[in-house]
């Protein structure tokens, strides 16, 4: 066992509830809890088999009543932090749990830190860094597929693949180190030609993995998406069509949003972050300008822009400006008001929108919704429907150890073709092999492993 002491907190949200759980881990959990507790069948928690549920109540140490609770006792190692653990299932409200709470910690436990018992659970081994990832962004988790893109981590889809690929590295590296040893093993042929198509193999592997980042990324996050255009071109309106509520305020005025607006909007279980936008044009307003500014490094940042067009008044010098301004980001055009009938001709899109999908709608009588979302949709997973049964890379972490243990795996490629010593090449292997294991968590430094655990939530 790893730790010394006890650690106990609140593991429900605070406020009230049915029930409300108080999780307390570590060697004396069982007998912590046994001082304040009552069964009502008068058993000692030590005389009582593990995963198992006793009725009772917690007593203060001074003899007065606290609580009705059940007992969930849970011996280590098959727990969730592999330690002794006990929970104590309370009446749901923030006076008893914490009257309770107090008595556990006076009987002995100490109070837990943020994602103290997962840090436990990753630390004694029972979960590796890419699975406590993963429950963090179960708990955070927008929508169901970003929900089964993290439970499919939880499970070790990643983590398996991980795995794989630093078995195939180390018997490579296995080789190597033999033929160093051993010289008198190695035939004539130089040992090299062995494992190159193996590694070629595997850094077509790990590039294919890394593909797999941004849309990971974006199904944790979720997609940002401005909606961007000249004022009045109904940006405002398309975000309350696309919602369907009246979330954003719609007027004939030009200049009418002046703030961000930001709105979820789930599509098929990939969740949008929506920005609405003021309307990009010159204006001797100051709070209008701050707007502007806005709308312009929204464009910046957004892994998706949606660009309106009032696609009756035709295409603009203005719409022209803000056109070079979203050039190279992902762009859908959306011409907007074709109820009113439309202006622009096909050699104006062949001219100026040919380099992204073009979507007609009507924001007012609700026309091309679908398909609109259906293109937003598609950017996101370019056909890709499996995603979440996929072992998928969801957070910069981990792109960031992936495209290390590309680049070592790389250099190794580039040492064969030039005919360099094998003793050379083991370096970038080790290295190679390292990286990957950052992503599950071996490795890594102590601060950056405390920082993770710190954005969990109390008792988790
Ligand atoms: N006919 C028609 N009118 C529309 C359509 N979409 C929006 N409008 C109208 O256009 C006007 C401006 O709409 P908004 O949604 O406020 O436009 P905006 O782009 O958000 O404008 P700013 O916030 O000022 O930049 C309103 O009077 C809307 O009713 C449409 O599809 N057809
Ligand atoms: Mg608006």
């Amino acid at each position: 066992m790893l730790f010394e002491d006890t650690i106990a907190a609140i593991s429900t949200p605070i406020g009230v509830g049915g029930i409300g759980i108080i999780r307390v881990s570590g060697k004396e959990a069982i007998s912590i809890v046994d001082k304040i507790f009552k069964a009502a069948n008068k058993k000692s928690l030590k005389d009582i088999g593990s995963h198992t549920i006793t009725y009772g109540h917690i007593v203060s140490q001074s003899g007065k009543v606290l609580d009705e609770v059940l007992i969930m006792l849970m011996k280590g190692p098959k727990t969730f932090t592999r330690e002794d653990v006990i929970e104590i299932n309370c009446h749901g409200g923030p006076i008893p749990l914490n009257a309770v709470l107090m008595e556990v910690i006076n009987a002995g436990a100490r109070l837990a830190d943020s994602g103290e018992f997962t840090k436990r659970a990753f630390l004694n081994g029972r979960i590796d860094l890419a699975q406590v990832e993963a429950i963090m962004d179960i708990i955070e988790a927008k929508t169901e597929l970003s929900l089964s893109q993290a439970v499919g981590q939880l499970e070790g889809n990643l983590s398996k693949k991980i795995r794989e690929y630093q078995d195939t590295l180390i018997q490579i590296i296995a080789r190597i180190e033999v033929s160093i040893d051993y010289p008198e093993y190695d035939d004539d042929e130089p040992i090299t030609n062995d494992f190159e198509a193996e590694l070629r193999a595997l850094s077509a592997e790990l590039n294919e993995l890394l593909k797999t980042a941004d849309t990971g990324k974006m199904i944790r996050d979720g997609v940002k998406t401005a909606i961007v255009g000249r004022p009045n071109v109904g940006k405002s309106s398309l975000l309350n069509a696309l919602l369907e509520e009246n979330k954003a305020i719609v007027t004939d005025i030009p200049g009418t949003t002046r703030d961000v607006v930001e709105a979820y909007l789930n599509i098929d279980g990939i969740p949008f972050q929506l920005l609405d936008t003021a309307g990009i044009r010159e204006t001797e307003d100051v709070v209008e300008q701050i707007g502007v500014e806005r709308s312009k490094s929204s464009i910046e940042e957004a892994d998706l822009v949606l660009m309106l067009v009032d696609a009756h008044a035709g295409l603009l010098d203005k719409d022209k400006e803000i056109l070079a301004q979203v050039k190279g980001k992902h762009v859908i055009y959306v011409f907007n008001k074709n109820d009113l009938g439309s202006n622009i001709t096909p050699e104006i899109t062949q001219e100026h929108f040919n380099d992204g999908k073009i979507i007609n709608i009507s924001a007012k009588e609700q026309d091309g919704l679908k398909d609109l979302r259906n293109a937003m949709k598609e950017i996101v997973i370019k056909g890709n429907a499996t995603v979440s049964n996929q072992a998928t890379i969801s957070n910069q972490r981990q792109k960031q150890a992936l495209m290390n243990a590309i680049k070592s795996l790389d250099k190794v490629i580039e040492a064969i073709e030039m005919g360099l010593p094998e003793d050379c090449l083991a370096i970038d292997l080790h290295d190679a092999f390292g990286h990957l294991g950052m992503i599950v968590g071996e490795s890594l430094k102590e601060e950056i492993i405390n920082q993770l655990f710190s954005r969990f939530c109390l008792g988790k």
